[in-house]
């Protein structure tokens, strides 16, 4: 079963050359596929270099900075129209731990879960290095996304996901308009409505120790509507539709 890891990156050329290093030498045996916004920092650059190099390792450049979620739309595609029927996504600065892939992929290979979701609030709070200020809100926006959109997911804004192709296939991806974490959100939130079965797995978050986050202040607000629109979008419902997805 063919899988690929796609990692969005703006400015990333520092973490980048041990991340990838770290993924080659799963035991998965994982390709790599790296979205690109045209980084001043030459990380596409980079990238392009690696990928002449060996055939694991793909770049899809985009000509500018356009979020998070345009270019994990865009990578998700490109892997859809390849035969991959695992695809994972990831940050580039150790936020996610590649280690953790493996425990990710499983549920998802042995067709336990159509996607997987790397959890820092199931069973607790692990996260390393936070200012408090951003634990709250981490903390606090997942409480608020499950009152407003009944969905059981208890780390609703992590982007350490893996989907099986089918899952992908079936939710439209190209019609997501949302970027930062309202991205991830609404993501989980179509694959769980459509009644896809997940599977949080618990993961440690450890904040980037170098290079800077691209998140901001209007993120965080989107985030926050975001959720009332995809309430009302589902004519307010708040459990996955009756349709039962059998074989996913
Ligand atoms: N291609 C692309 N990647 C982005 C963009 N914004 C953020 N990223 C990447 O998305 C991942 C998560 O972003 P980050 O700034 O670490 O967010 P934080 O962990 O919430 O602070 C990192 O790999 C970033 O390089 C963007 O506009 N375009
Ligand atoms: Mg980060």
């Amino acid at each position: 079963m063919a899988s690929i890891v796609v990692i969005p990156t703006y400015n990333e050329r520092n973490n980048l050359p041990p991340l990838v290093e770290a993924l080659l030498a799963l035991e998965e045996n994982i390709n790599i596929l790296v979205v690109d916004d045209n980084s001043p920092d030459g990380t596409g650059q980079w990238v392009q270099e690696q990928s002449l190099k060996n055939s694991r390792i793909h770049l899809l450049s985009r000509s500018q900075k356009n979020g998070l979620g345009r270019a994990y739309v865009a990578g998700f595609q490109w892997a859809l129209e390849r035969d991959y029927e695992i695809i994972i996504q990831m940050d580039a600065d150790f936020s996610h731990n590649p280690d953790d892939l493996s425990k990710l992929i499983a549920p998802v290979k042995n067709k336990q879960a159509a996607f997987s979701i790397g959890s820092r609030y199931a069973h607790g709070v692990r996260v390393i290095n936070w200012p408090l200020h951003r634990l709250i809100l981490s903390v606090g926006a997942s409480y608020y996304v499950h009152a407003i959109t009944g969905m059981p997911i208890h780390d609703p804004t992590g982007g350490f996901k893996c989907w099986n192709r089918k899952t992908l296939e079936n939710i439209n991806i190209e019609t997501i308009q949302s970027n930062g974490y309202g991205f991830q959100i609404e993501m989980s939130h179509r694959a769980w409505r459509r009644g896809f079965p997940f599977i949080e797995v618990p993961i440690i978050f450890t904040d980037r120790f170098q290079g800077t986050s691209k998140m901001s202040l209007g993120i965080v607000f989107e985030a926050f509507f975001m959720v009332w629109k995809l309430l009302l979008q589902n004519a307010c419902h708040r459990t996955p539709r009756k349709r039962e997805i059998s074989n996913f």
